[in-house]
């Protein structure tokens, strides 16, 4: 960045050109922190001064060290960044307050414990042997839900934010999702599940490749004992149809990722059976209120109880 020029004024376009991001993560700063242009030209246009690219600088620089967005953005808010000289090297900046949160350039894990720190850490230095070796062994020691909740979500939540900032890091992502679907589906494959003919089918929209809930929601399943079959990420509303009239499941659970993707409207156009299946969605995906009868799940555990409820026998 140039030196601190208190006559600066610039655009959103050339501001995220300045600081190499995309405006689009601008604006979603501007939002969801607050840290955005302090300037609006003619009441509307909103300009970005030189203290407020100060401010996204060192912000950006905090995120690069290992931070959470929210995290830097709060360091930022509040300080006279105008001394502020951005150094490239992606090291810590100086006189930040925020606490570490990994080494060097990892995935943040702030506030989480030494097993989350340690599955960072791998899933950063791209050691997928010992990613997968964490996520088994707390499927063991503390089971599906809990391992879920506590030791992947933050960590898929930090690179989902580092992906949205650097729109890099699809390596991490890769070697992180492949560790944890091939300990999901050991685990739900290993487990003693009841041979009752009525099953459960998983799977998530056409379109979308976002499958991990669905491996956690099968292996939270087969600890209860419960029986399902994972049609795979995409699977087309036709085919689903054709699976569920011949093997009359108790319940389907589907999943929706990305924002506005699935309308829930297609969801009417599947076979009525008799007795019909329980439908149960879950994901930001979705699109439209669910039609009457179709269940809505906001985490793994009331998707796992809404199947069981239907599903054990
Ligand atoms: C892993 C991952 C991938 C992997 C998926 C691998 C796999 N086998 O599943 C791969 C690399 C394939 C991938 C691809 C893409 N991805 Co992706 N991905 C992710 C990541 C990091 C985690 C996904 C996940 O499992 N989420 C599960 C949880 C963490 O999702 P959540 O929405 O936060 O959960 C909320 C609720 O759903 C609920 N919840 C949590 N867990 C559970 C469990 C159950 C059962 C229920 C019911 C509810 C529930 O709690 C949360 C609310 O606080 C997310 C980041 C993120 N935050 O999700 C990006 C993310 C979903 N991906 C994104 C994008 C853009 C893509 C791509 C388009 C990238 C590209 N340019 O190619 C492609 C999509 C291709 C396609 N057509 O589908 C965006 C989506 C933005 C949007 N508009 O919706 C995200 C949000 C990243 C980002 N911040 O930009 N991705």
């Amino acid at each position: 960045m140039e030196p601190v020029n208190s006559e600066l004024s610039v655009t959103v376009a050339v501001a995220a050109r300045r600081l190499g991001i995309a405006p689009a993560t601008l604006r979603t700063w501007d939002r969801r922190y607050g840290v955005g242009p302090s300037q609006r030209v003619d009441g509307k246009n909103r300009r970005y001064s030189a203290a407020d690219l100060a401010r996204l600088d060192y912000m950006t620089a905090l995120i690069r060290s290992g931070h959470s967005p929210a995290a830097s953005a709060a360091a930022t808010l509040g300080q006279d960044l105008t001394e502020f000289k951005p150094d490239h090297s992606q090291g810590e900046p100086t006189g930040s307050r925020i606490g570490r949160s990994g080494g060097g350039n990892v995935v943040a894990t702030p506030g989480c414990d030494r097993r989350a720190r340690g599955l960072a850490k791998a899933t950063s230095a791209l050691d997928q042997a010992a990613c997968a070796s964490i996520i088994n062994e707390s499927l063991k020691d503390i089971g599906v839900v809990p391992t879920w909740n506590e030791l992947l979500l933050p960590i898929l939540k930090s690179i989902g934010e580092m992906w949205e900032l650097r729109q890099c890091g699809i390596e991490v992502e890769h070697i992180l999702s492949t560790a944890i679907q091939s300990e999901f589906s050991r685990f739900a494959y290993e487990t003693k599940v009841k041979t009752s003919r009525s099953t459960v089918i998983l799977g998530s929209m056409s379109g979308d490749s976002h499958q991990l809930p669905v491996w956690a929601v099968g292996a939270g399943l087969a600890e209860q004992g419960i029986r399902f079959v994972h049609l795979g990420s995409g699977i087309p509303l036709e085919s689903l149809g054709d699976v569920i009239t011949r093997t009359g499941p108790r319940a389907v659970f589907l999943w929706s990722q990305i924002k506005d993707a699935s309308n829930c409207e297609d969801l009417t156009k599947l076979p009525s059976l008799r007795p019909n299946p329980r439908i149960v969605i879950g994901g930001p995906g979705w699109l439209n209120d669910p039609p009457r009868g179709v269940h809505v799940a906001g985490d793994l555990m009331s998707a796992v109880a809404l199947i069981r409820e239907v599903a054990s026998d």
